[in-house]
Parts: structure tokens; C-alpha cells; sequence
């Protein structure tokens, strides 16, 4: 490499108000071009403010390519203003988005004129490539994979590769990272562990749930890291900087129940804990033994997209037309004979063809959330409020924009307030659901909490949560969730942690 050959800038835009993770999507693509071209990490959730910094290394001309993941919510708030400076500062530098933000939204990023490509999906060949590209003076990148480009003004979405094989990719940079922000500041207590391990061990999903931002991209498709990679990478975390827990931050860890139970020998006796997120249709299939096994191996809860109890919408949402409202109760009894606790995420407030069909859903899904907690009390709720993902064609989607609804179309809309709280489906700008309707999910969400605060909270003490419950009790039994602003208000001051916002 010649020492001339300018640089990489390559930025995780902030995601997490505090404990930040291992940032994988940026590692992932660090380690697409390690070797091959020079390039520094700015992570937004290891800096006070990343911004000056970055225009600071931009201006020593240095840098060639800028290159941002972006997913939806918070990130957009450093990675827009960031871009929009950096293009107008900088015309000639060559900006790339890539992560779930840009592949579902391509049009507002390249209309915006500040990005010149996006990444569309796996980033591991087609970076490099784009990169060379660049660097010879090219302007036409069509002939180049997985990106979306605007071609005369129109997006243009370039032929997407098959899956690579997730063995073969080459070696995640931890030592590089190491020498930018010390690995051990990202490996954080949770109530998995002391120092916690993200972990990233598969690709795309083999699924096509009408509501999935996966689904786009990866039109079922899903390829994983076979069970004797991940554990070769996770000792070397655990040897080197004294990993103890493992978050596994796939979109569906537990496809392969084989690989389930090769990963559960090979750990077992490293007294890892850990979790990750799998499908109730999926692992109610796996053998009692491997479930008690995994158990034995450290697999301590799982996440599941239960989405709601009735059939009809669990259909229109195409979770692959096996789950129903029956199994999710019967699996939350099961699971809770293996001691794993399953963590059940809902949306409620789905399209219906009438205000009080609407509402209906939303009453008929608070009373299925309580059965669940009278058949498995360790079970672990998350409620988000329905906030469409344009998967065209798809029967849900087709209502939703029958409604009315539409995305923004300019970038920066995206950052205004209600734009962002959409993204972290707290407050949904779909026309179907009345305030009254939010209200009636937000308040039940509350006492719920109050009455089964979740136990991934390690601050909260056994004696907050006593008072929680105590203050929350009544209401949880006479089924009054009505203005609980006194429970509100505990959790604000205690700073209750909501996993559907700050991650597992
Ligand atoms: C870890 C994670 C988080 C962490 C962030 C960790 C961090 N970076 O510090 C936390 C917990 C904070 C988080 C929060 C949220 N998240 Co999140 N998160 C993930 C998760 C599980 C893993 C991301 C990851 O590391 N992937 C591993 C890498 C290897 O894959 P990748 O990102 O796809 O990267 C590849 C390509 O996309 C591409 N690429 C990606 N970026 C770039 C950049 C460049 C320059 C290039 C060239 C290529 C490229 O190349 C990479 C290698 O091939 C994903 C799901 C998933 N499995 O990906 C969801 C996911 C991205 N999150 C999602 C969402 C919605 C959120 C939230 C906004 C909302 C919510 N309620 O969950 C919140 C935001 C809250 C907040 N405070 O910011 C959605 C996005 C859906 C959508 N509509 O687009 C996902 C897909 C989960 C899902 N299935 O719903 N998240
Ligand atoms: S199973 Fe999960 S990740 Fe897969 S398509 Fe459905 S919601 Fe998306």
C-alpha cells in the first residue's frame, strides 16, 4: 500500500444513550477492506460529540471516503447533519450509507444529494469494489453488486449477490477497533453478565413476516456462521478481554436447531450466559433435550416476535403461517420447564377496517398478555406500537397505505421529533390510531411494568421493585390502567429501563 493512498473514515453514528456495544456493523465492514485500505472507526457512542471530530480528520484531506451505518431512530439524528456538512465542506469526498435505514429508504437519502451510493444488504465484496472504483476516478458503479444508486434521477438498485459464506469472511478487526476505543470499555454489565459480548453469528432471515425491515433485503434468505467459528470467536473475547456473556444480535439466532446444539457443547463448560432472538414456531420444535441443553449451556432468555394473540392477523402478518395464539401459550409454559424466559415482544394497534375493530384488537391483545403472564410469570413482555415497513405487496402494507400513511420524503423530516419517535414505534403517525387508542397501549404498558418490572433492569433494586409493584398492583388486578401517572413517575425517576428502546 502506498503511503500516499488517502484514508477510510468510517462512523457509527450514536444508538444507545449508554452502554455502548461491540459495533459490528462497522467492524464487519472495517474487516471487508483491512489489509487493503487504511481507514479510522469514529463511534458516536464513544464520544462526547463525534462531529468536530470527524470534520477534523476530513479536513486534513486525508480521507477519501466517508463511510456511515445508519439504522433508523437516533443514528440519523449525528449521521444527517453529519452528511450534509461533510458534502458541503468536502464535494469531492466520496460519501457511502449502508445498514437497514438506507436499503428501506433509498430514495430520501440520494434525492437528498449529499450520499452518493448506498449499500444495499451484505457490504463484504461490493465495498472494496466501490472503493477501487473511486479510486480509479469511476462514476459509473452499476456494474457493481448490492448497491442503490440514482441513475438520471431514478433510484437504481444493482443485482444483489447470493449470501457469502459466513465462514469464509474474513476476520473481524477487534485488535484494530481496540487501538481506536478499548474493546473492554464495549464489553458492559448487563444482567447476562459482567462484560457482555454482542455478537453478530448469522445473516438475513429465512422468513417473510409482512411487518420485517429484514425481509427487503434479504428476501428469506439466511446464512449462518457454523457453531465452531462463533465459539472460536467468542473464547478469543472471553481469553482476551474477559467477555462472560454474549449477546447474539442476529435477527433469528435459532434457525438451525443442529447448530443450536453444537454451539450449546462447545460452551457449555465456559459458564457463558446468554440470549438471542428466535421464532416460537421455530424452537417449539426443537427436542426437549436440546432445549435442556442449551439451558445447561447458558441460554438464559430468548426473544420472540409474538406479535399478538389472534390467528387472522398473525396470518396477515405471515409469520410463516405456523404460529398461532394456542402455541405462544403453550410455549411460554413450556420454555418456563426449562427455566429459559422467554421475552414475548407484541404490536399492538394493527390496521382493522374500523375504529372499533381497532380497538377491539387492542383490548383482546391486553387480556392474551395477561394469560401469558398467569401461564409464565417470568415471561418478559415488550409492547410496541404497529409502525409500518414498506414490504410491497404485502396485504398489511396495502392497508396501511389505503390509510393515508406515507413516509417522509425529505432526509431531514426524518430527524424532526414525531419522525423519530415513530422509528422507536413509541408514537405512530398512522392515521388508524386514535390518541385514546395509544393511550389505552401506553398505560396498560405502564402498569404492566410497574407490576412485572423486567429483570434486565440491574439497577433497579429488589426494594424499588417491590414499591413498583405495591403501587402498581391494584391497578394490574382490577384491570384499571387509567392516568397511572404515579407509576409513571417512579419509572422516570428510576430511570426504568425499556428494552424495546435500549436494546435487549
Ligand atoms: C445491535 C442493534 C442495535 C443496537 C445498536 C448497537 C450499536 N451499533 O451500538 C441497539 C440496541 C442500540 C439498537 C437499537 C435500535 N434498533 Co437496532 N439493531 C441491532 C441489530 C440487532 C444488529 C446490528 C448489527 O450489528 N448487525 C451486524 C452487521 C454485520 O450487519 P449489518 O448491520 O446488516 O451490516 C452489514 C450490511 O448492512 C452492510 N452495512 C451496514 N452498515 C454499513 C455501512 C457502510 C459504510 C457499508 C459500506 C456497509 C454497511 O455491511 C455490513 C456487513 O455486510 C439489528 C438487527 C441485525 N441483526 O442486524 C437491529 C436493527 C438494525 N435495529 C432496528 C431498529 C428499528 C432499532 C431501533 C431504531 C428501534 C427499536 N425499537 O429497536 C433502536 C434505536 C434505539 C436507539 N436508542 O438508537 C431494526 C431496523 C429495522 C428497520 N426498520 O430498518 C433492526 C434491523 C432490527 C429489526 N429486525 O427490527 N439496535
Ligand atoms: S422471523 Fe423475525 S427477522 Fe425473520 S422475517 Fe419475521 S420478524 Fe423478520
Amino acid at each position: 500500500m502506498s503511503s500516499a493512498r488517502k484514508k477510510v473514515l468510517l462512523f457509527n453514528p450514536r444508538s444507545a444513550r449508554s452502554k455502548p456495544r461491540i459495533p459490528n456493523s462497522i467492524l464487519a465492514v472495517a474487516a471487508a477492506i483491512d489489509g487493503k485500505y487504511d481507514y479510522v472507526v469514529v463511534d458516536g457512542n464513544m464520544e462526547q460529540d463525534p462531529i468536530p471530530k470527524i470534520l477534523g480528520l476530513l479536513a486534513s484531506g486525508d480521507f477519501f471516503c466517508f463511510g456511515l451505518t445508519v439504522m433508523p431512530g437516533p443514528q440519523l439524528r449525528q449521521a444527517i447533519p453529519v452528511t450534509k456538512t461533510a458534502k458541503e465542506k468536502f464535494p469531492q469526498l466520496h460519501i457511502v450509507w449502508g445498514g437497514y435505514f438506507p436499503s428501506n429508504q433509498p430514495a430520501a437519502v440520494l434525492k437528498s444529494g449529499w450520499v452518493d451510493a448506498i449499500v444495499n444488504g451484505p457490504g463484504d465484496s461490493c465495498f472494496p469494489q466501490l472503493l477501487d472504483a473511486f479510486e480509479r476516478g469511476e462514476t459509473d458503479f452499476s456494474g457493481i453488486p448490492n448497491l442503490i444508486l440514482l441513475k438520471d434521477g431514478a433510484i437504481f438498485k444493482t443485482k444483489k449477490d447470493e449470501l457469502y459464506d459466513q465462514d469464509a469472511l474474513p476476520e473481524l478487526p477487534y485488535e484494530k477497533l481496540n487501538s481506536f476505543y478499548p474493546l473492554d470499555r464495549y464489553l458492559g454489565k448487563t444482567y447476562l453478565g459482567t462484560k457482555t459480548i454482542a455478537y453478530h453469528a448469522s445473516i438475513g432471515c429465512p422468513f417473510t413476516c409482512s411487518f420485517c425491515a429484514v425481509v427487503p433485503i434479504y428476501n428469506a434468505r439466511w446464512k449462518g456462521k457454523s457453531a465452531q467459528h462463533i465459539y472460536k470467536d467468542i473464547r478469543y473475547l472471553e481469553e482476551n478481554f474477559g467477555g462472560n456473556a454474549i449477546e447474539f444480535h442476529d435477527n433469528n439466532f435459532f434457525v438451525s436447531e443442529k447448530r443450536t446444539v453444537e454451539f450449546s457443547k462447545l460452551v457449555k463448560n465456559d459458564k457463558m450466559v446468554w440470549w438471542g432472538e428466535g421464532r416460537i414456531d421455530t424452537i417449539d420444535k426443537y427436542k426437549d433435550e436440546s432445549l435442556a441443553l442449551m439451558r445447561e449451556a447458558g441460554c438464559r432468555m430468548i426473544f420472540f416476535g409474538a406479535e399478538t394473540g389472534n390467528d387472522e392477523i398473525l396470518k396477515k402478518m405471515d409469520k410463516g403461517g405456523t404460529q398461532t395464539g394456542a402455541q405462544i401459550l403453550r410455549f411460554a409454559e413450556r420454555l418456563r420447564k426449562f427455566d429459559i424466559i422467554p421475552e414475548y415482544s407484541f404490536v399492538l394497534g394493527t390496521p382493522g377496517e374500523t375504529p372499533e375493530k381497532v380497538m377491539k384488537q387492542i383490548d383482546e391483545d391486553i387480556v392474551f398478555i395477561r394469560r401469558v403472564k398467569e401461564l409464565n410469570p417470568d415471561a418478559e413482555i415488550i409492547i410496541y406500537v404497529y409502525s409500518p415497513v414498506p414490504t410491497e405487496g404485502s396485504e398489511l402494507y396495502e392497508s396501511v397505505l389505503s390509510s393515508g400513511f406515507r413516509f417522509p420524503e425529505k432526509l431531514e423530516d426524518w430527524i424532526s421529533p414525531e419522525w423519530e419517535n415513530f422509528d422507536l414505534r413509541k408514537n405512530p403517525l398512522t392515521p388508524w390510531l386514535t390518541p385514546a387508542m395509544v393511550d389505552k397501549i401506553r398505560n396498560f404498558e405502564t402498569v404492566l411494568n410497574g407490576y412485572y418490572p423486567t429483570v434486565s433492569d440491574i439497577r433497579l433494586t429488589p426494594g424499588k421493585r417491590s414499591v413498583m409493584r405495591f403501587l402498581s398492583g391494584l391497578r394490574y388486578k382490577t384491570k384499571f390502567y387509567h392516568l397511572p401517572y404515579d407509576i409513571k413517575f417512579l419509572q422516570k425517576v428510576w430511570k426504568y429501563r425499556q428494552p424495546e428502546i435500549e436494546g435487549f
